[in-house]
């Protein structure tokens, strides 16, 4: 039987290490381009103006430009676009809920955090996870942003909230530092109970109504936990978790099965014979840790030899209802990831495909008929490139001690950026290869290991070069690493 242990990780799920804020200014450079939309005076602070709104800028600003564009895009309101395909299919199963689709993204850290109680040292909050336009201004990073703005509003007891959101992440196939997500929220209100005795028995009436389905799911924990998933016990009774979390599990077990039904379909449909479209779905909740639900799951769905995340859920903080005026409801809520839904059902390879204009990736999807499998084009040559270097000596991470306030620490999401920002979507993976600590001097070195391949045509060996020098050289200056 697998056992899954909670432990409290970050809401990335990802390390928990907390990074000291970096307060260089290195991100100026990249801004350079974004320079004509903000105020040119060395004094006055910087503005950056987004869609006709003005944001002062200060020294925790590390938004370059070529972020800030991608706000325009919308791509999951793209009509035909794969992830406005999916956006709608998962909406077609949650009919009665009120959706969302055109929240600002540039949100209040109160919004993005202290709304949703992130301790103060939450990893998530830092400048090397997180894009801030200042102390007070993030780009969100989860749709959770709207969490209590939309319980405030209270506008319907169900809704879906889809949007682009922002993380200074890893580079490889399945991440970029722009993603879509949709979050969704459930909630009963005490004071309407209609014709049931208590609010349990109501949403027990209401799990009555999700269609069934016939796939295994593995869900081998208790609902509640004392310690691992613990139950809201000043709020909530036990069988009110359990008929929510029924409930919440339910809605989201007939999503996956909406999402791969139609994939398997499609598979079939182009012909495909392998064992992922033969063998049964399988499916499993694992226990998980979020500020702002509790107790919390991650659903994880088994394909192509391994369990994915697609989503992460619980009930809601009862506080956070509370703080927004609405002490009467309880409920639950989810995020998921409409980039990781939309590569299984439509089998794209790669997500930087989802910022393509090429008609030959565009023109193969339709927001009406069946969902089509991708038929992907030639893939053209990759060409790797390694960069070793020694961190800087002053940063905590290469053992040394911070000397004074301007010392960098060195943090893998700067590399990851970084290449970004020289090489754009011609980079596919940035993997650290090797790295070793100096016996004699304690320094440490790392190497990673670029991998260069456009999606639409072969890079030529000078081009490549020049991408990876340029590359070695923005290391030294944005970083201050001492190349090898
Ligand atoms: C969150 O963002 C929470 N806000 C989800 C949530 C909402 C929990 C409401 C409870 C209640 P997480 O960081 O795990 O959680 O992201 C949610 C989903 O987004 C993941 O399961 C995954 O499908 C997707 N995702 C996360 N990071 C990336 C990334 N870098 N690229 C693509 N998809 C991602
Ligand atoms: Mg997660």
């Amino acid at each position: 039987m697998h056992v899954s242990v909670r432990v409290p990780r970050a809401l990335y799920c990802r390390r928990l290490a907390v990074t000291p804020i970096i307060k260089t200014q290195w991100w100026q450079t990249h801004c350079a381009s974004c320079q004509a939309r903000s105020s040119s005076s060395e004094t006055s602070p910087k503005v950056v103006t987004v869609e006709g709104r003005q944001y002062k800028t200060d020294e925790w600003m590390n938004t370059p430009a070529s972020i800030l564009s991608a706000i325009a895009k919308r791509l999951h309101l793209q009509p035909d676009h794969p992830l406005s395909i999916t956006r709608q299919l998962i909406e077609s199963r949650f009919l009665d809920h009120k959706y969302y689709n055109r929240l600002f993204p540039i949100v209040s850290v109160n919004q993005n955090f202290d709304a949703l109680e992130f301790p103060h040292d939450h990893p998530g909050r830092s400048r090397t996870d997180t894009y801030y336009i200042n102390k007070e201004t993030v780009l969100r990073t989860h749709t959770s942003a709207h969490q209590a703005d939309t319980f405030r509003a209270n506008e319907s007891s169900g809704y879906l909230i889809s949007a682009d959101v922002y993380r200074r992440d890893a580079v490889d196939r399945s991440h970029y530092p722009v993603f879509h997500q949709m979050e969704g929220a459930k909630s009963w209100d005490r004071n309407c109970l209609g014709s049931y005795g208590t609010l349990a028995e109501r949403v027990w009436a209401d799990v009555a109504n999700i269609p069934s389905h016939t796939i295994k799911v593995e869900d081998p924990n208790p609902t509640i936990h004392p310690e691992r998933n613990p139950l809201q016990s000043t709020y909530h009774s036990v069988e009110e978790a359990e008929a929510m979390a029924a409930h919440l599990k339910r809605s989201l077990e007939d999503v996956v099965v909406t999402i791969f039904t139609a994939a398997r379909a499609a598979a079939v449909a182009a012909g495909d014979t392998t064992a992922s479209t033969q063998e049964p779905l399988r499916v499993r909740w694992v226990e998980a840790y979020f500020p702002f639900t509790s107790p919390s799951w991650e659903l994880e769905v088994f394909w192509q030899g391994d369990w994915l995340e697609i989503l992460g859920c619980g009930i809601v903080r009862q506080s956070i209802l509370n703080n927004a005026g609405v002490s009467s409801r309880l409920g639950w809520a989810f995020g998921l990831g409409l980039e990781r839904i939309a590569m299984l059902l439509f089998s794209i390879p790669d997500i930087r495909l989802f910022w393509s204009s090429d008609p030959r990736f565009l023109s193969q999807f339709s927001a009406t008929g069946p969902i089509q499998r991708f038929v992907p084009f030639s893939r053209h040559p990759a060409c790797f490139k390694d960069v070793s270097f020694w961190i800087s000596s002053t940063s905590r991470s290469a053992g040394g001690q911070v000397a004074h306030a301007s010392a960098r620490d060195f943090h893998e999401n700067d590399v990851m950026e970084l290449a970004r920002d020289v090489a754009g979507d011609l980079v596919e993976d940035v993997r650290l290869v090797d790295e070793f600590v100096h016996p004699k001097t304690g320094r440490k070195s790392l190497c990673y290991r670029i991998n260069y391949r456009s999606l639409e045509r072969t890079l030529t060996n000078e081009e490549t070069n020049d991408l990876h020098e340029k590359f070695r050289q923005q290391l030294v200056k944005n970083l201050g690493v001492e190349l090898r």
